[in-house]
């Protein structure tokens, strides 16, 4: 299939700062072929002027497959118990667990399903989803086994990521080394032999997995070939963005309370940090990652959902922008990269996606907004108007003339 899109605001990167360009972006079996101010001859046009045009949204940080939901904490969460609180209590990460395990994979895949649809219809177009509500051998892979399938059943992209490491299961509970020995000796390995995953994370947390605990689960995948991400900081500067550097992550995620060291230390590493500033929004944190003084000490920074039914429960990248803009005070450009280009780079994708350029898969979104601002200004609503997966009109009018 050919033809090409006819846009007065179209976002790219190449060369570095975000560019509007004005006119043709040729798509041709899936791909983006070229971008022409002159338009192309005999070829059929999709006329997007007056609309912004952009990549499709890369959101590099979910929970996406699980089942259940937990607005019976809503209350808890309103009277200010904390959410490692919840946690501790039998709660939270425990009672999805439990209700991801007495889940069919059908059921975990048709809930997912109703999930990437949302995701698709706001622009997401690659989506990195995390286990970690199984955290058992036989829950950890039907999760993984159910983003599998699902990635070769519908348009978006699915990055698969194991995190085992996500609590301490209830029937490990004063046995965190056999908890340990499990994810490192049993399940990890299985993951690896089925080739479910590209990437190892691990909730690095107080309350969740020490510096220590975390080096050695990370270590164990990264011996088998995994990528490694964690969950850095996010409550507590513990040094788990330093931790991310030392291994050689791809990526830390989080980092509300990351230190200045531990900044650096990703900077030099370039391990990209994910900022998840729904989740400051939706734990009352009262405060959002210093995303300005990470970019300051020359941070790559991507933005992403963490869609998860307790700390963060959308599918909506639109609302994360206008979180970045006004909790964090990130401009227009800065927070449209973060969500293309450098969300990319988390998830190992940075040469395929990301990118309006010739060479790049045709993933695009056609907002309904006359230029990039407009999508951060007139917040809450849905300005896709259509969504382009490998070329193909996936969301919004499929007539191109
Ligand atoms: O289910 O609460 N932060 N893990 C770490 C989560 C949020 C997901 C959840
Ligand atoms: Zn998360």
């Amino acid at each position: 299939m050919l033809y090409a899109i006819k846009c007065d605001k179209t976002v790219t990167f190449s060369g570095g700062a975000m560019r509007l360009f004005d006119g043709f972006t040729v798509v041709k079996d899936g791909y983006i072929t070229e971008l022409t101010s002159r338009k192309p001859d005999d070829v059929p046009i999709l006329d997007a002027t007056g609309k912004t045009l952009t990549p499709g949204l890369i959101d590099a940080h979910t929970h996406l497959i699980h089942a259940g939901s937990r607005e019976g904490e809503l209350g808890m969460k309103l009277a200010g118990t904390p959410y490692m609180e919840i946690l501790a209590q039998g709660g939270g990460i425990l009672s999805t667990v439990a209700a991801t395990r007495a889940a069919s994979k059908d059921a975990l895949k048709t809930k997912a399903l109703t999930s990437l649809d949302i995701m698709l219809s706001y622009g997401t177009t690659t989506v990195e989803a995390k286990s970690g509500y199984g955290l058992d051998l036989d829950t950890e892979l039907k999760q993984l086994e159910a983003a599998r399938e699902l990635g070769r059943q519908q348009p978006v992209d699915i990055i698969s990521t194991y995190m085992g490491a996500h609590a301490i299961p209830a029937e490990y509970k004063g046995d965190r080394r056999g908890y340990l020995d499990l994810m490192t000796g049993v399940v990890i390995p299985a993951v690896a032999e089925r080739n479910l995953v590209e990437f190892a994370d691990v909730f690095c947390e107080n309350g969740a997995f020490s510096i220590d605990e975390t080096r050695e689960i990370l270590t164990a995948a990264k011996n088998l070939g995994f990528g490694l991400k964690l969950h850095a900081d996010e409550i507590e500067a513990i040094g788990g963005a330093e931790l991310a550097a030392e291994l050689g992550a791809v990526s830390a995620e989080h980092l509300w309370a990351a230190s200045e060291e531990g900044m650096d230390a990703l900077a030099k590493k370039g391990v990209v940090a994910v900022l998840l500033p729904g989740t400051s929004f939706y734990l009352m944190a009262g405060r959002f990652a210093n995303a300005k003084e990470m970019l300051r000490r020359g941070v790559k920074i991507a933005l992403a959902t963490d869609y998860n039914p307790g700390s963060c429960p959308t599918e909506n990248m639109q609302m994360v922008m206008t979180f970045a803009a006004f909790g964090m005070g990130l401009s227009t450009a800065e927070i449209l990269r973060a969500m293309t280009v450098d969300a990319a780079w988390a998830v190992g994708r940075n040469e395929t996606v990301g990118d309006i350029k010739p060479g790049m898969k045709a993933d695009l979104v056609i907002f309904n907004a006359p230029n990039p601002d407009y999508l951060i200004y007139h917040f809450g609503i849905n300005h896709a108007d259509r969504v382009i997966k490998n070329g193909v009109i996936v969301k919004g009018d499929k007539n191109i003339c």
